[in-house]
């Protein structure tokens, strides 16, 4: 099984290392073959090199889009060494085994990044190196391949062993896929602008393996794109603190979400728990939107995940070390904050620069058992235009403030979702309930509990506004609203007994606005 190299084709696009393997080889007498570049690169270092148009007897042709696409170069590949008729062939054809491939790719997602016009992304196609790495790994019993530079210290003794030829296939066809993949997502994205593409391009590669995922008898890891320029918490920096788990990741992101919804508004917090905001606010001081979402639900915030829209500063750090903290991530963050959490090992400081656009395009995908859902991000954000008053009473400027903040929130709050809020702050969060009624209740129930612990006169739903994130299918809902203290609601809209829940509305002197846009979240 171990593997004598006799002759090697180095066709690379990334120079990378690769004097020094051609140096390494030729010392264990390895004939190279090489295309023009890379050829050329070999022989400035003082190399031998056997042109692959020496190989061919074809010369490179159409702008190099023809190089190594032949029988002499795919037959040398594909022969089985050990098969009397395969042989034969080789041998009535003028075929020499290849017995080393190393390739790498045309940068098709580096030309991509850049901004590169069409023709030149299409020319970046790379279509006989794929073929070469295709070939070499489906002959890993005889063949080996190398696609990247951190894998050549494997083949520089000139000689190769099954399993390290078997792992370099498997990453062979790793590396292939996720080309093909980044080429079939560009189009479907170049082509079909948002529509969803017809296949799923899913070019991702391992990043951070994590203890486990959900739950401890769960292995799990972050998958990232590459090249693309994507922005999210997967690309945020740690600045310090013991590795993220699944669930911090997933938290982290549903509060770095939601407090990006506020990057043009006020220095604002959230406190996430499980995925769901358990305190939001908005202040003229990053320490006061903390303290006041804290306030919201102090309980519920022991554990939390946090994130905020302004750089990190001293108070505000060391305010939140106050009780336990999984994770901070922030746009930015000062040096006295960062002193600040020095002091605590355990707190996870994520860097995320400026905050992601909450109205930018993508996909969001699920899994299902034996299949992927997968829909368009919701980046619906309110329409002041689209925005309808359906009571008698309009809401005052207090009131309307108060309902797009507490809309805003219901749509990062799994459903059914009910939000109080009064002051740019939530006053109570019902989230992840079967029935709306049920949340309409806890929400309250819990602003009471946070009024009883912070020893208010009453509780914040008072004179409060109330959204919920998809249409009250009954008046049951707004009544449980009504009773908590509410005086404006903010609902889609749009049930067929919306004349009814207007009616109870205007009963009770709410002031009731329509989106017209639904915000479910599961
Ligand atoms: O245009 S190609 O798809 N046609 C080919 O036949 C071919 N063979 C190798 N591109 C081809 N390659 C690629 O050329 C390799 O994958 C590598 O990325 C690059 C190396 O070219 P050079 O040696 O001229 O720098």
């Amino acid at each position: 099984t171990e593997i004598r190299i006799t002759r090697a084709l180095l066709s690379v696009s990334d120079k990378t290392g690769l004097v020094e393997l051609g140096q390494a080889l030729a010392a264990q007498g390895v004939e190279l073959v090489s295309t023009g570049g890379t050829a050329r690169a070999l022989r400035d270092a003082g190399l031998a090199v056997r042109d692959v148009s020496d190989l061919t007897g074809f010369p490179e042709m159409m702008d190099g889009r023809v190089k190594t696409l032949h029988p002499v170069v795919h037959g040398g590949l594909l022969g089985v060494r050990d098969n009397p008729e395969h042989q034969a062939a080789m041998a009535e054809h003028g075929i020499g085994a290849i017995d080393l491939v190393v390739v790498n790719l045309y940068p098709f997602e580096a030309t991509v990044a850049r901004g590169a016009a069409r023709d030149e992304i299409i020319e970046n196609i790379d279509i006989g190196g794929p073929s070469m790495v295709r070939s070499a790994a489906k002959n890993h019993a005889h063949v080996a391949i190398v696609t990247d530079p951190a894998d050549y210290a494997l083949v520089s003794t000139g000689t190769t062993s099954l399993a390290d030829r078997r792992r370099l296939a498997a990453k062979a066809y790793a590396l292939t896929a996720r080309y093909d993949a980044a080429i079939a997502g560009w189009f479907a994205h170049a082509d079909q602008g948002e529509a969803l593409p017809e296949t799923l391009p899913v070019a991702l590669t391992r990043g951070a393996v994590l203890r486990y995922g959900e739950n401890p008898h769960q292995a799990a890891a972050l998958y990232l794109p590459g090249g693309a320029a994507a922005r999210g918490i997967a690309q945020a920096e740690q600045v310090q603190g013991k590795d993220l788990s699944y669930n911090n990741y997933n938290d982290a992101d549903a509060a770095l979400e939601l407090v990006a919804e506020f990057r043009d508004g006020p220095p604002t917090v959230v406190i996430v728990k499980h995925a769901n905001p358990c305190g939001v606010a908005s202040a003229d001081t990053l320490i006061d939107a903390y303290r006041a979402a804290l306030a919201c639900d102090s309980v519920s915030a022991f554990g939390g995940i946090i994130a905020v829209n302004r750089p990190l500063d001293g108070d505000t750090a060391r305010a939140i070390t106050e009780i336990f903290t999984e994770v901070v991530a922030a746009p930015d963050a000062d040096a006295e904050a960062r002193a600040v959490f020095a002091q605590k090992k355990n707190l996870r400081l994520l860097l995320t620069g400026e905050l992601p656009d909450p109205a930018r395009p993508g996909l969001m995908l699920k899994s299902i058992a034996g299949g992927m859902l997968v829909q368009t991000r919701d980046a619906g954000r309110i329409d002041e235009t689209a925005l309808k008053v359906v009571t008698r009473r309009a809401p005052t400027a207090q009131e309307l403030a108060d309902c797009r903040f507490a809309w805003t929130v219901a749509k990062h709050v799994k459903s059914n979702a009910i939000v109080y809020a009064k002051d740019g702050c939530t006053a109570g969060i019902g989230a992840g309930q079967m029935n709306r009624l049920e949340s309409a209740r806890i929400a309250a129930w819990k602003a009471k509990d946070a009024a009883d612990k912070a020893g208010w006169a009453q509780p914040r739903t008072t004179g409060s506004a109330v959204a919920s994130d998809a249409f009250f299918p009954f008046a049951d809902g707004l009544m449980a609203a009504v009773e908590a203290g509410a005086t404006a609601v903010i609902q889609p809209g749009g049930s067929i007994r919306d004349d009814e829940v207007i009616a109870a509305a205007d009963a009770a002197g709410l002031a009731m606005i329509f989106t017209g846009m639904r915000h479910f979240r599961h």
